[in-house]
């Protein structure tokens, strides 16, 4: 076995399945171990950002790391931008990114860069090989690494020459990292908090904001009168039917300040305390009072639920019966074209157990309301901020959970970061709904302008937030790329599309043109 077969089998071994593929030729051998391997599938992408955005969506379905294939340090720096919302999604995620034979790296050829310097900041951890032999060790690290619940980045670099030497027997299954539970103190300071009268916000996130996570702090809010509410932008909330009521912090800092504006404790259980997405002049960037008392019962990395279950004994809460959500489908969206009639009928008819994955910017929040009592679904959204991610992590969302309808609500400018994901859904088939709101505006943007108390609204400022003239044509793209689409010009049209979409089995766009 070369280095590159064992250290694939080594990451097959340890559960890695799915590969996101973009290689060039210092990835070869490791092109050729996958090819000739039986349990790694492998999936190409047009660009990288798609690899990581991929391995992303992945990794918040599954629980458990895929790997990205990326050439070199240009490779990497194309799928940096999903590695950040990775990173912030806490995703577990293993990138394989090949470099130059050791040997070769001191005569700076054209693709000779400081890998190890790009890879540090959208890596939890990282390492070059040294050689063949150690090669399925580093392998092996980098699943413990990626598995530290509940994900982190492993970047693991390859030269080709420790790819192609030969190399030992791969290695065998590792245990899965133990994740931490959280101090006896901790839980007995919640407890405290929630027994002293005082209004407090319970903030979820992450583990925290698991299905199981939610009936335990239910119970927690019965027997305390805490408010339960959850980060903006999550990895991952089980929403909908069965689930618990959990308030959603606003976006803008003037609205969530105001929502928290009385509360005396916040307690926080898998996130850290809210700070606003940007800061504006003249407005705090906390977004909780000066003078609220801040606990964290679990930290991101902590195993919430036993700290949720310790904390439930300690107020006596463990026999109230959770109150989850009643099954209320909202009537299909009649009337103007817009995201709330738009957002009733993807609610109306979402699948059970549909996957939503929401870069729909300034026209999401009509599907996030409509949705609330709607079938149970997993809602995903956008951690990092870093526009073109819902693409690529509906594609990972889709091969983790092969039997679970997909649903991508996009911007038409964030879509055209990574519209290329297109090709990839209609290679691998993948049962994805694409659908755009082509407003042809970066209209967040133009908000924003005047928010920061930026003074010019001129022709030329506008420009650059207007993405109209051409005004793009997304049904032609999707149809480029083998992806049937349609467009939807009134609500009656989109209601007949997407409830066709949600019938039929494999990828389709839907471009909502908004007036
Ligand atoms: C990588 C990256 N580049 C640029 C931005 C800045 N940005 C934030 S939102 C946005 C436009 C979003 O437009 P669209 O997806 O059409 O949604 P809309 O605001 O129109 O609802 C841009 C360019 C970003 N967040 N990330």
């Amino acid at each position: 076995m070369n280095g590159a077969e064992s250290m694939l089998q080594t990451l097959i071994n340890n559960g890695v399945e799915v590969c996101f593929t973009n290689p060039g030729t210092s990835e070869m051998h490791m092109v050729a171990a996958i090819g000739k391997s039986e349990g790694m599938r492998s999936i190409l992408a047009l660009f990288e950002g798609i690899c990581t955005g991929a391995a992303d969506g992945y990794g918040r379905m599954a629980g458990k790391p895929a790997c990205t294939l990326l050439h070199l340090g240009p490779g990497l720096s194309n799928g940096s931008a999903n590695l950040h919302n990775a990173k912030k999604a806490n995703s577990p995620l293993i990138n394989l990114i090949g470099d130059h034979a050791t040997y070769h790296k001191k005569y700076d050829a054209p693709l000779t860069s400081d890998i190890i310097g790009l890879a540090g900041p959208v890596s939890h951890w990282v390492k070059s090989a040294d050689n063949a032999n150690t090669l399925p060790i580093d392998a092996s690290e980098s699943v413990q690494a990626a598995s530290v619940k509940p994900g982190q980045i492993a970047t693991l670099i390859v030269p080709a020459d420790c790819a192609w030497d030969e190399s030992v027997e791969p290695l065998a299954l590792q245990e899965a990292p133990v994740t931490p539970l959280v101090s006896k103190l901790q839980v007995s300071t919640a407890a405290e908090l929630l027994a002293n009268g005082k209004r407090t916000v319970i903030l979820l996130g992450n583990m925290g904001l698991s299905e199981e996570a939610q009936f335990l702090v239910d119970k927690i809010a019965q027997a305390s009168g805490a408010r339960v509410m959850a980060d903006t932008f999550t990895t991952r909330w089980p929403r909908g039917g069965g689930r618990c009521e959990v308030e959603r912090l606003l976006y803008f800092a003037e609205q969530a300040t105001e929502q928290t504006a009385d509360t005396q404790q916040m307690i926080m259980v898998g996130t850290k305390a809210p700070v606003a997405f940007f800061a504006y002049p003249g407005k705090a960037s906390e977004l909780y009072a000066m003078d609220c008392t801040l606990h964290t019962l679990a930290g991101p990395n902590d195993d919430a639920v036993d700290a949720l279950t310790r904390l439930c004994e300690a107020l006596s809460a463990s026999d109230y019966a959770p109150r989850k959500i009643k099954l209320q489908k909202p009537d299909v969206g009649s009337g103007e074209l817009n995201q709330f009639t738009v957002g009733q009928s993807v609610a109306h008819y979402l699948p059970t157990d549909a996957i939503i994955v929401d870069e729909a910017a300034t026209s999401g929040a009509g599907s996030f309301m409509s949705t609330a009592a709607s079938e149970p679904h997993d809602w995903l959204s956008l951690t990092g901020g870093s526009i073109g991610f819902a693409l690529p992590t509906a594609i990972g969302a889709a091969v983790a959970c092969p039997q679970r309808k997909v649903i991508a609500l996009h911007g038409d400018g964030g879509a055209m970061y990574t519209i290329q994901s297109l090709w990839t859904m209609a290679r691998e088939n993948l049962d994805i709904c694409v659908v755009i709101f082509a407003n042809r505006k970066y209209q967040i943007l133009q908000v924003e302008l005047a928010r920061v108390g930026a003074q010019s609204m001129n022709k030329k400022t506008l420009d650059m937030l207007d993405i109209g003239n051409p005004d793009m044509n997304f049904v032609q793209m999707s149809e480029g790329m083998g992806v049937a689409a349609s467009r939807a010009h009134t609500i009656e049209e989109f209601n007949t599309l997407y409830a066709a979409a949600m019938n039929t089995h494999g990828p389709q766009l839907i471009e909502v043109i908004l007036p």
